[in-house]
């Protein structure tokens, strides 16, 4: 049987900017960037697995804004699906609380300092055509 779970990544927008998150773990992927998310609960939405993520790994409240066109595998059985998202009124500021070690919100000129894993980079060109 072939099984697809699907993690979803967030596309965080502020005042023009996209926030990348630093992973600190597993071993093979620390220091590579990524849109932060996580993989979907059976029995619950993407859009609520990408508001649960946000809470647990950056401590804000997202509102999912759309779909980034498009589908990407990771590791064999898991796919990536990306939605653009805001903070909601009210939310703290994102930081860094599991899996990640350090947070930068990029200008579109900053989009490629980071080294985004290599499925996210697909990713982050479709969330920069909504920048
Ligand atoms: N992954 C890749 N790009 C992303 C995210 C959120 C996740 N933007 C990969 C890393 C892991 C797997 O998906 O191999 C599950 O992610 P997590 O639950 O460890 O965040
Ligand atoms: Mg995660």
């Amino acid at each position: 049987m072939t099984v697809r779970i699907v993690v979803v990544g967030a596309a965080l927008l502020s005042g023009g900017r996209l926030l990348a998150a630093r992973r600190s773990a597993p071993p093979e992927l620390a220091g590579r960037w990524e849109l932060p998310g996580g993989k979907v609960e059976p029995g619950e939405t993407p859009e609520h697995a990408l508001v649960r993520e946000l809470r647990e790994e950056l401590g804000v409240e997202a509102e999912p804004l759309e779909r980034v066109p498009g589908e990407w595998p990771l590791k064999p059985g898991y796919v990536l699906r990306v939605w653009t998202a805001r903070l909601r009124s009210g939310s703290a500021e994102p930081r860094p609380l599991e899996d990640h070690d350090e947070l930068r919100w990029l200008t579109p000129d900053e989009i490629w300092d980071v080294d985004w894993l290599d499925q996210d980079v697909p990713a982050v060109k479709g969330a920069l055509l909504r920048l």
